[in-house]
């Protein structure tokens, strides 16, 4: 309680030209960079008083989700949703685009499909990571990319007459065999085609996969939908060694004006983690 008033008072002298959100959980998950305390109206709550403009949602299933009652909880702490996380859907369910069993792809297309109401409603991109799937055994890279593509295709008309936009997360290589940079991601939208279908860009992949994070940045340009930062060890900004004045820059040169969102490991706990990265982010001196 004590360290939310000061941090009220110390935030507002800051640079708040970014909009900033951070990554909560609506359920129980295995993802370790997004929060779940069971209270999700008490870490609304907090983040708000932080100074937080926004809160990007890890929502599995949206059906069990009560739009209303969400949107009433956000308003109360006067904060935005710019994005939708979809990838427990994967992590738990196993449901994925390019999974070669037909049903599991359908399900996978199906459940994006069913977070289009929710997008609409707080004006969310919808983030396709790991539910894109990986390659599997027996089937060859170009089968799998036939796949992405039909299914990316399929979702964006879908999505796009309720206005929703969608954004493809390029994951390293560790996590995923499909689309690990932002030139596989940039290759990918000429390949889809959708002018409501873009690229969300994570600072913590990025590190990992791309030869210079920067020049990306600008490379992906106006198709950058939603960002994501964490640093180096996956930490919150200012724990390791990434240079995220250098990186922010290079995106608002790009015209974004989208949200820089958190998805870090909640370490050495969420609170600390939650008040380190907007008083680091706040503190940089950025380009208008
Ligand atoms: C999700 O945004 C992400 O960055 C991935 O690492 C999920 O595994
Ligand atoms: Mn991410």
């Amino acid at each position: 309680m004590g360290s939310a008033i000061v941090f009220q008072w110390l935030i507002p002298e800051m640079e708040a030209s970014v909009k900033l959100s951070i990554v909560l959980s609506t359920q129980q998950t295995h993802f370790q960079a997004a929060t779940f305390s069971g209270d999700l109206d008490g870490d609304l709550k907090k983040i708000s008083m932080l100074g937080y403009n926004g809160v990007e949602l890890a929502i599995r299933e949206p059906n069990l989700v009560d739009i209303d009652s969400l949107d009433q909880m956000v308003a109360r702490h006067q904060l935005q949703v710019p994005a939708i996380g979809t990838g427990q859907a994967w992590g738990e369910e196993g449901l994925s685009f390019t999974d070669p069993d037909a049903s599991i792809r359908s399900k996978a297309i199906q459940r994006i499909k069913s977070h289009i109401p929710l997008a609409e409603h707080f004006h969310a991109v919808i983030i396709i990571g790991l539910i894109r799937g990986i390659v599997k055994t027996n089937v060859s890279q170009t089968q799998a990319m036939d796949w992405l593509i039909e299914a990316i295709a399929d979702c964006s008309q879908a999505a796009r007459s309720y206005g929703v936009r969608l954004a493809l997360e390029p994951i390293n290589r560790y996590e995923t065999t499909l689309i690990n940079s932002a030139a596989q991601g940039m290759e990918l939208i000429q390949r889809v085609g959708a002018d409501n279908f873009g690229l969300l860009l994570d600072t913590f992949h990025m590190n990992l996969e791309e030869a210079n994070i920067e020049e990306s940045i600008s490379h992906c340009n106006k198709h950058v939908f939603h960002f994501h930062v964490a640093d180096s060890n996956r930490w919150y900004p200012g724990a390791g060694h990434l240079n995220f004045a250098s990186m922010l820059n290079s995106l608002s040169d790009s015209g974004y004006q989208g949200y820089v969102s958190g998805e870090f490991f909640p370490k050495p706990d969420f609170d600390t983690a939650a008040r380190e990265n907007i008083l680091y982010l706040r503190g940089l001196d950025l380009k208008d």
